[in-house]
Parts: C-alpha cells; sequence; structure tokens
C-alpha cells in the first residue's frame, strides 16, 4: 500500500459520533434562542443525525443523554435509527438537572439521594442493553462552591464507591466512560476535575473503565494532547467529546477555535495507532449550536475532524522519527509543520467521490431541501436538551 492509499484507506474508515443533544435548541444561561424545525423527539433528532451520515459518510452513529431522551422503547428507537441508516452510540446519563442534585448526585451527603443517583447510572446500563449501545459516558456535576461545604476526601469516597457499583453491573461488552471537567457549575472544587482523578478512579476500577476527554474541560493553555499520549501509552483512553472552545466550555464547533490543538491531538492519535474503530477509542462531538443552524454546524464540525486527521495522516513519522533521533529540533517541528499546513481539501472531496458521496457535503445538504421542510413540517415542540 502506498503512503497515500494507506491515508485514504484511514480516512475512509475513521468515525465520528454525533450528539443528539446538539440538534435540540440550547443556550446560555442567558437566553436560549430558539429555532424553526428542531427535533422535537427523540426519534426526530436520529433523522436529523442521519441526515449528517448521509453527507459525510463518517457519522453513523449518534450518542443519546438520558432523560433527554427518554422514550417508551429504546430497541424501537434504535430500530428506527437503523431504518435511518445510522445505529445508537453512548448513553450519557444525566445527574445534573434535578433539585436533589444540588449539592452533588453519588457525592451527596444524603444517602437517600446518592441511591437515586446511582439508581439513575443504573437505568442508563439498562438502556445500553436495551440499544445495544457498548458505552456508559458518565459526567458527575458534583461540587463544592465553598471551603467547608463538605469533606472533599469523603466525597471521593463516595465517588468511588457509586463508580463501583456501577461498574459491577456492566454487561461483558460494556464499557464506562469517565468524564472529567475542572470547573461549572461547581466553582471551588469538582469531585472529578481532572484527567489524573478520573484515572485514578478507572484504574481501581479495571479495564472496562477509560476516561473522556471533552477538549472544552481545561485550565487555558493545557496540554491536551499530553494527556491524549499519556493516557493512551496507559490504555485508559475511552473517548473524546471534541468541542472548542476560547474561554472555558464554550461547547463551540471543533476545530473553529484552534484547528491546530485539534491537529496535535489527532497527530498522537495517529502516532498511538488509535484511529480505526478496532481501536476502542470513540470520537464523540459534545457541542451546542446556539446561534448557528444545527445541522450545517454538525456537518462543518465532522468536516472539521476530518481535516485535522487526514494532516496527522500525512505527517511523514519516519523522517520525525529520524529528525528526533538526531536532536534536529528544527527539522522536526517543520516536519509537523508541513504536515499541518498542507490543504487537505481536494484530498477529502476526491475520497467522498469514491465513497458515492458528494465532494462537499454542506453544499449538497443545503441543496437537498432538508433543512426547509423540517421547518415546515415540525410545527409545535421543542426537543428537550440544555434549554429544557
Ligand atoms: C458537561 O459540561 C458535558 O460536557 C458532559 O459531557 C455532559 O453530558 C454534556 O456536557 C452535555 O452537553
Ligand atoms: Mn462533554
Ligand atoms: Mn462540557
Amino acid at each position: 500500500m502506498t503512503d497515500l492509499e494507506r491515508v485514504r484507506s484511514a480516512l475512509r474508515e475513521q468515525r465520528i459520533e454525533t450528539p443528539s443533544w446538539a440538534y435540540a435548541n440550547s443556550g446560555t444561561r442567558f437566553k436560549v434562542f430558539t429555532q424553526p424545525g428542531v427535533p422535537r423527539t427523540a426519534y426526530e433528532k436520529i433523522d436529523d443525525a442521519a441526515q449528517v451520515h448521509k453527507f459525510t459518510g463518517v457519522a453513523p452513529t449518534v450518542a443519546l443523554h438520558i432523560p433527554w431522551d427518554r422514550v417508551d422503547d429504546y430497541a424501537d428507537l434504535a430500530d428506527h435509527a437503523r431504518a435511518q441508516g445510522v445505529g445508537l452510540g453512548a448513553i450519557n446519563s444525566n445527574v445534573f438537572q434535578d433539585d436533589d442534585y444540588k449539592l452533588g448526585s453519588v457525592t451527596n451527603p444524603d444517602p437517600g439521594i446518592r441511591r437515586k443517583a446511582i439508581g439513575h447510572l443504573l437505568e442508563c446500563v439498562d438502556i445500553m442493553d436495551q440499544t445495544g449501545s457498548a458505552d456508559l459516558k458518565l459526567w458527575f456535576s458534583d461540587g463544592l462552591n465553598y471551603p467547608g461545604q463538605d469533606n472533599l476526601r469523603a466525597r471521593q469516597d463516595r465517588m468511588a464507591e457509586a463508580l463501583h457499583e456501577v461498574y459491577d453491573r456492566l454487561g461483558e461488552h460494556q464499557r464506562m466512560l469517565l468524564e472529567y471537567k475542572l470547573f461549572e457549575p461547581a466553582f471551588y472544587a469538582t469531585d472529578v476535575p481532572d484527567w489524573g482523578t478520573a484515572y485514578a478512579h478507572c484504574l481501581e476500577l479495571g479495564p472496562k473503565a477509560q476516561v473522556v476527554i471533552d477538549t472544552g474541560h481545561h485550565a487555558p493553555g493545557t496540554n491536551i494532547e499530553f494527556i491524549v499520549a499519556f493516557l493512551l501509552r496507559a490504555g485508559k483512553l475511552g473517548a473524546f467529546d471534541f468541542n472548542s472552545r476560547f474561554y472555558a466550555d464554550d461547547d463551540l464547533m471543533v476545530g473553529a477555535a484552534d484547528p491546530f490543538q485539534l491537529f496535535r491531538i489527532m497527530h498522537e492519535i495517529v502516532l498511538g495507532d488509535a484511529l480505526s474503530p478496532s481501536a476502542g477509542i470513540a470520537f464523540m462531538l459534545d457541542q451546542c449550536h446556539n446561534i448557528e443552524p444545527k445541522i450545517p454546524a454538525i456537518i462543518r464540525s465532522v468536516l472539521n475532524v476530518q481535516e485535522a486527521t487526514a494532516k496527522a495522516l500525512l505527517v511523514d513519522t519516519d523522517a520525525l522519527a529520524t529528525a528526533q533521533r538526531d536532536g534536529d529540533v528544527l527539522a522536526a517541528n517543520a516536519i509537523l509543520m508541513d504536515a499541518y499546513n498542507t490543504d487537505v481539501r481536494p484530498l477529502l472531496a476526491e475520497l467522498r467521490a469514491d465513497m458515492g458521496l458528494d465532494p462537499d457535503p454542506s453544499a449538497a445538504y443545503k441543496r437537498s431541501g432538508y433543512g426547509e421542510r423540517i421547518v415546515r413540517e415540525r410545527v409545535g415542540g421543542e426537543a428537550a436538551g440544555w434549554g429544557a
């Protein structure tokens, strides 16, 4: 296989999972600007996700968030997804939007509230059994606003206890993905604030527990590709929640704020041989499109990930290793930058044509008339999501 064939086949194999909630209304804590035509049900969110896959060819699964996507019959939802040409992906739990969780969910000092939160997490595993999903994604908003508010160490014990109970409930082919976040909604201390804490819990739990890197969940300036390299080496990187940020957890389109960072992340993925679906890393988006049209923004996000990946695949790794061994700092850096500065859009357009797709997914979606159709047909309702 020539180098270019290797690049093409890796890109053809790449999989990006889109989040159901990105298709729904969302906003900041100041205002939700509702958009006409947004999905009214989980079924309609899947219909929109299917459009993204139809035009990009690399987004065949959609992640659900419970209870935002609660339905009576999850097997039926999975059938619906299949009929639209997509599948259901990770199940995201939600123990952050209930009055009971004001002082925490699984780390709450009240054992009754901890039981309720664990009950929800176990229910999510039941749902996975029905949807056939392999991944349970856990993010906890648990934390403290004031020093002295609760016992930091006791909260770690409660966290570990809850995670163990849920871990023990996982089926043979299911895994637990633990997501960390530096701050928000808690501002003084968060119970899983960083990759080190998530890693330590996952290590204690066992092989079915891995870390999720949400690219918006770090202090400014954090070297995320270092975290990628470290976790990959340890076999503990499970997934990404891709998005981009200028300040905090902005949830903007991935690759919009810092395409170079995305390239550096994908370079570590390529070096670690972790791009292929068989490597088991889930590449998901976690975004909110508050002011821009949603389906086109998600298509753009998928293309941004593809472009960063294509550039990462173009890095001449042999030459890079030689320059590194020789201690040739400038040559090594130039090799990386050459790949980053390559315009990969023609390569991706050709690849899409080979895959029987329109070379320009954004234009093809626009021409399809789907955007106008959902505005006409979807009247009277708003899907649950961040705006709910
Ligand atoms: C928290 O900020 C988070 O990144 C988690 O992944 C939640 O599940 C998600 O946002 C919801 O958008
Ligand atoms: Mn996230
Ligand atoms: Mn987030």
